[in-house]
């Protein structure tokens, strides 16, 4: 709740897409990555997030049948969750996938209607996604990706289920609400693979490597 006294518009005025805010009388760093206009929610509309650490997510649920999906960053251990203002009671649903769309988990109900994911993964980018409820990701076949029932409950994709091709499901959320995702162990994907940092290092060293041999060959 350390957000509660910004609105998701004030946000975006002051600190723009990704900066450093002191929140709270703690005043810790959080780095807060803002939904950029709507963020999209097709695997070819992700929106790409941004920062070496990325602490939060605040967006807005701009119709009844919004969903937001965001390009991220995990590298082992990660904890995700929703917060909401005291103000609203909307009920969330948070999604992981990978970049390609398959499903990794879900949670619709874990603070009472919040949500929350947590585990770890391997290296990668992944796709987390949000609604509210009933608003579900299902794959081209019209299939529940995940399981929905008993709410509570944190789930790895249904069996046999193929990548999110769409969301489909009526909710009650207000136009409008905004959201809080809460994280830990993410990063913006504009953060390189360590496979491609090593990858460069070496061919930056196999070109230097080249440059010699060819001033002694000369
Ligand atoms: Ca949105
Ligand atoms: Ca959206
Ligand atoms: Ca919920």
């Amino acid at each position: 709740m350390e957000f509660s006294m910004f609105t998701s518009r004030v946000l975006v005025s002051f600190v723009g897409a990704c900066s450093l805010v002191a929140l709270g009388s703690s005043a810790r760093a959080q780095n807060i990555w803002v939904e950029t206009t709507d963020a999209g929610q097709s695997i070819s509309t992700v929106q790409e997030t941004k920062g070496s650490k990325i602490d939060a997510i605040v967006g807005s649920f701009g119709t009844v049948s919004d969903a937001d999906l965001y390009c991220v960053r995990i590298n082992g251990a990660y904890d995700i969750h929703t917060a909401f203002n005291p103000s609203t009671t909307q009920d969330t649903q948070l999604f992981l996938f990978d970049k390609y769309g398959h499903g990794i988990q879900a949670n619709d109900d874990f603070y009472g209607l919040q949500s929350h994911l947590f585990g770890t993964l391997p290296a990668g980018e992944y796709i987390l996604g949000i609604s509210t409820f009933d608003n579900d990701p299902m794959d081209a076949s019209a299939h529940l990706i995940f399981p929905s029932y008993p709410y509570n409950g944190v789930y790895g994709p249904n069996a046999g289920v193929g990548p999110l091709a769409f969301f489909n499901g009526n909710t009650s959320v207000t136009p409008g609400s905004g959201y809080q995702i809460h994280t830990t162990g993410i990063a913006g994907c504009d953060v390189p693979e360590p496979g491609s940092i090593a990858f460069a290092v070496l061919s930056a060293g196999s070109v230097v490597g080249l440059i010699a041999r060819r001033r002694k060959m000369s």
